[in-house]
């Protein structure tokens, strides 16, 4: 509980099975987040294993992607105010009370993962993905005049129920790209959000997103896209 509002965090989970259950223990430990929901989207063998040892509780969810796991995430949850964020141990748990200490004042708080002195020894966030997604936050906040941006892939956000319940009708991207289509959306639907920088460290074993260069820039250009068409895609003000 924070300031006697229920809170969940929801951990979508495909190939972390080494680092999960350390990541998991660091939340649980803050002793403020009610429920832990891994969303296991076809994951690494052995993960559910993992996760049966901690307090979390798992769904599994079929439909691969990042935007159908935190989708299902989203689905399952009843909590006042919801965190996502990755069970691959680059994110510090204890960055929670900077994304609760603006929750206040704006209705949804994401992570930036490319703020220098933020960016821990071996994490992967060099130059090309840290300009790459500067480059494209910049793209998203001038061309939609939103509050400074200056990353599009970090997967550390929070939200409050009654936001998501305004989002949760909206979303249609159930891929590695669905982040910044929340960005996008929070925007359009004139929601109150701010963007703060979080700890980024080395992750525990391989990335399938972002680890290979070519998979990194296809994602840049998918996003990109997105963002020079959000416009034209019909998203309707409900
Ligand atoms: N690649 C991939 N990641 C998924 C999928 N479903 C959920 N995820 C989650 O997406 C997050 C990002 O993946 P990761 O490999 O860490 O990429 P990175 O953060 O760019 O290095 C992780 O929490 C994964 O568990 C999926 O179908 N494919
Ligand atoms: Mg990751």
């Amino acid at each position: 509980m924070w300031k006697g509002k229920k809170v969940s965090l929801i951990l979508p989970t495909y190939n972390e099975k080494d680092s999960i259950r350390k990541s998991i223990n660091d939340f649980e430990d803050l002793k403020i987040i009610d429920d832990i929901i891994v969303v296991n989207n076809n994951a690494a063998k052995g993960t559910s294993e993992e996760v049966a040892k901690t307090s979390a509780r798992e769904v599994i969810e079929t439909d691969q992607g990042y935007g159908a796991a935190i989708q299902r995430g989203f689905k399952e949850t009843d909590a006042d105010l919801i965190f996502v964020c990755e069970p691959d141990d680059t994110f510090v748990a204890n960055d929670v009370y900077k994304f609760l200490s603006y929750i206040d004042d704006v209705e949804v708080v994401y992570g930036s993962r490319t703020v220098k002195n933020f960016i821990g020894t071996g994490a992967n966030m060099g130059r090309f993905l840290k300009w790459g997604n500067w480059f494209v936050a910049k793209l998203m906040e001038i061309l939609y005049q939103t509050n400074s941006l200056s990353d599009v892939g970090c997967t550390f956000r929070l939200i409050r129920k009654n936001t998501l319940k305004k989002m949760i009708g909206h979303f249609r991207i159930r891929d590695n790209f669905f982040g910044p289509e929340m960005m996008l959306l929070t925007k359009h639907l004139d929601i109150p959000f701010v963007q703060i920088p979080v700890k980024y460290k080395e992750r525990v074993g391989e990335s399938s997103v972002t680890g290979d260069l070519i998979k990194a820039f296809k994602l840049g250009m998918q996003m990109i896209w997105l963002i020079l068409t959000f416009k034209f895609r019909g998203y309707k003000k409900k």
